[in-house]
C-alpha cells in the first residue's frame, strides 16, 4: 500500500499506510493522559549518554480542540507558540490557551489530499512572515506577509515568492525553515501518487527537492550564489538537494540540515542533507533499498542517517527537532526527536559524525502524530491528529 497522508478537508480520516491493514485506534476525544515509558526501555538499550540520570520522558496534552494542526513554531525567543491549521488559520497560543488568530487564509487555501496550509516561517530579522499554502487543485504558493500588529498579520500584505506546480495533490510538503545562513529552505515533495514518474531525479523540476532561496537579495528573491545547480540552463537555480520523495519536516542544528523524509512502502528516513546531494529516491527507499528498479538499481546516491520499516504498526517519518530546550533533563541536549504517524511513537538519537548514534524509543504520543513543533524556548511540541498539541515533557 502506497503511503499517502488523508488529511480529510472535513474530517481527519487517515488513508493508512500501516502494513497490519487495521490502521491505529483514533485516540479518544478529549484526552488528557500522559504517556510515558522508560527512555530506551523498547530496545533494551541504556539510557541516553546520561548514565541513567536521563529519566523517562511524557508527551503531555498542552492545547486540544485545534482544527487540524499541522505545524507549530515560533521565532526563537517569543513565548507565543503560532499554530498552523491545515484549513487555512494560523493560532496564537499563550499559556496553555489560544489567545487569537494570527492569519486566516482559510477563504485563499485549496484542501486536497495533504495540500493545504503547510508552512510557516519567520524572517530571522525584518518581521515578514511566510508561509507555504495550495492556491489550486496542484498548485502550492509560497507568499510573505508583513504584520498588522504583533499578533497579527496584515492580509493586505501578500507578496507572492514562488509557486510550484505538481502532477497530483499528493506529497506535497512546503516546510519552510530560514538556514543559519539566512536563506530560506522550502521542502518540494514530488507530487507523485502514480509509481513510474521520476521527478525528484529531475534537475528540470521543482518536485523532490529542497530548494534554497535569497529572499533579501532581491524580489522575489535572489538565488544564492553557492547554490549547487546555478550555471547551466537545464538544471533549476533553486535547487540545494534532491531525490526527495516527501521532505516533510526539516530542521536546523546549527549547520547541520536533518530532514524527516516519508517514505512509500517499506521504509522511513531520515537525511542529513548537504549542498548538491542526492538523496535517491524514487531509485532507493531508506537505507539503499531499490525501489526503481527493484533490483540491480544505482546505489550512488546519499544514504540516510536513519531508517525505520513499516513494521509493529509503523507507516511514516513525522521528522522533528534537535532539543536544546532547558525543561528536559540535560542529557536530553542535542538528541534529535522524531515520531511515527500511525503508533505516535518518539524515538530519539544524536547525530555524530555524519551519523545517528544512540539510537532510542521514546514514549508514544496518545494517537496518531502529523508533526512536531519547537517554541521559542526551544521545548519540542507534537501535534496529534486528534488535534491536540503535546509536549515533550519528564515524566512525572
Ligand atoms: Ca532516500
Amino acid at each position: 500500500m502506497r503511503f499517502s497522508f488523508g488529511f480529510g478537508i472535513l474530517l481527519l480520516s487517515l488513508s493508512t499506510g500501516c502494513d497490519d491493514g487495521s490502521g491505529p485506534a483514533r485516540p479518544d476525544a478529549g484526552s488528557d493522559a500522559a504517556v510515558a515509558v522508560d527512555a530506551g526501555d523498547s530496545d533494551g538499550g541504556s539510557p541516553p549518554d546520561g548514565g541513567g540520570a536521563c529519566g523517562a520522558l511524557a508527551v503531555t496534552e498542552v492545547l486540544s480542540g485545534l482544527s487540524d494542526p499541522i505545524l507549530v513554531t515560533a521565532p526563537d525567543g517569543d513565548d507565543r507558540l503560532f499554530i498552523v491549521e491545515i484549513g487555512g488559520r494560523i493560532q496564537i497560543a499563550r499559556g496553555g490557551s489560544v489567545t487569537g488568530t494570527f492569519l486566516d487564509l482559510s477563504g485563499s487555501v485549496v484542501l486536497r489530499g495533504d495540500h493545504g496550509l503547510n508552512g510557516l516561517a519567520f524572517h530571522p530579522s525584518d518581521g515578514r512572515v511566510f508561509v507555504s499554502y495550495a492556491t489550486g487543485a496542484t498548485t502550492l504558493r509560497i507568499a510573505s506577509f508583513t504584520l498588522g500588529d504583533a499578533d497579527t498579520v496584515d492580509p493586505t500584505s501578500e507578496q507572492t515568492i514562488l509557486e510550484v506546480d505538481y502532477p497530483e495533490a499528493a506529497h506535497t510538503g512546503g516546510h519552510l525553515a530560514f538556514g543559519p545562513d539566512g536563506y530560506l529552505y522550502i521542502g518540494i515533495g514530488d507530487g507523485e501518487a502514480r509509481s513510474g514518474m521520476a521527478l525528484a531525479q529531475d534537475l528540470t523540476s521543482l518536485n523532490g527537492k529542497i530548494l534554497r532561496i535569497d529572499v533579501d537579495g532581491a524580489a522575489p528573491y535572489a538565488i544564492p550564489g553557492d547554490n549547487p545547480f546555478t550555471g547551466t540552463a537545464t538544471m533549476r537555480d533553486e535547487i540545494y538537494a534532491y531525490g526527495f520523495r516527501l521532505p516533510y519536516r526539516f530542521t536546523f542544528d546549527g549547520t547541520d540540515l536533518i530532514v524527516g523524509e516519508v517514505g512509500n512502502d517499506r521504509f522511513e528516513e531520515v537525511d542529513l542533507v548537504t549542498s548538491g546531494g542526492n538523496y535517491g529516491w524514487p531509485v532507493v527507499e531508506g537505507n539503499m533499498h531499490c525501489n526503481s528498479p527493484a533490483s540491480g538499481c544505482d546505489l550512488s546516491s546519499e544514504p540516510p542517517i536513519h531508517e525505520f520499516p513499516h513494521s509493529g504498526g509503523h507507516c511514516a517519518m513525522m521528522g522533528g527537532h534537535v532539543y536544546r530546550g532547558s525543561a528536559l533533563p540535560s542529557c536530553y541536549a542535542g538528541r534529535y526527536f522524531y515520531a511515527d504517524y500511525c503508533s505516535g511513537q518518539v524515538t530519539s538519537f544524536r547525530v555524530e559524525g555524519g551519523a545517528a548514534v544512540d539510537v532510542q524509543d521514546g514514549p508514544s504520543a496518545p494517537g496518531m502524530v502529523v508533526s512536531w513543533g519547537r517554541g521559542g524556548d526551544g521545548e519540542l511540541y507534537l501535534l496529534g491528529m486528534d488535534g491536540s498539541v503535546y509536549q515533550l515533557t519528564a515524566a512525572p
